[in-house]
């Protein structure tokens, strides 16, 4: 049976809090996805084996999470044709710096598309997950449109002093 269109994926459970919103966007569009625990350090065969399968298992698109010496995005792309979001979780020690450095310095010929630290990277990474696939997918097209819509009109025209 064909994977889910998109795997997300990340190297720790303590990346969960950050990924979940990559997940949790996804939900909110009807998208499909798998998430999984594959670290690049500690669970090197799990990574192999999961990213040179993930095509040929019916993935369409990869979001990695990592944090620290955050190889798991590159080492990925490395290993599959299909597209790697990488998103730099916040780091205690750095506070996601040393990630953000670590996913987006990759050597020309094999891209990672990165995105921002933390929460935003998560969630745009599931937008642009979800903006790939609505390439041939109308009904997901109007999906994307509509929470564009939603969230354009939830913007107020003028500051309020209610927090
Ligand atoms: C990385 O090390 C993970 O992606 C995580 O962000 C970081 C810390 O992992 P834990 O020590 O919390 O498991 O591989």
């Amino acid at each position: 049976m064909l994977k889910p269109p998109v795997a997300i994926v990340m190297g720790s459970q303590s990346d969960w809090p950050t990924m979940r919103h990559a997940a949790e966007t996804l939900e909110s569009l009807e998208v499909e996805y798998e998430a999984r625990v594959v670290s690049a350090h500690r669970t090197p065969a799990r990574m192999v084996d999961f990213a040179t399968n993930a095509r040929a298992e019916g993935f369409k698109i990869i979001i990695a999470g990592a944090g620290g010496a955050a190889h798991l995005p590159g080492m990925i792309a490395a290993m599959t044709p299909l597209p790697v979001f990488g998103v730099p979780v916040r780091s205690k020690a750095l506070n996601g710096l040393d990630s953000l450095y670590s996913i987006v310095q990759m050597p020309g010929g094999v891209p990672v598309g990165t995105l921002a630290i933390g929460e935003p990277g998560a969630i745009n990474a599931a937008l642009l997950a979800a903006a790939v696939l609505a390439l041939n997918d109308d009904d997901l097209a109007d999906r994307l449109d509509a929470h564009r819509a939603r969230q354009t009109q939830s913007v107020p025209q003028f500051p309020s002093d209610i927090e």
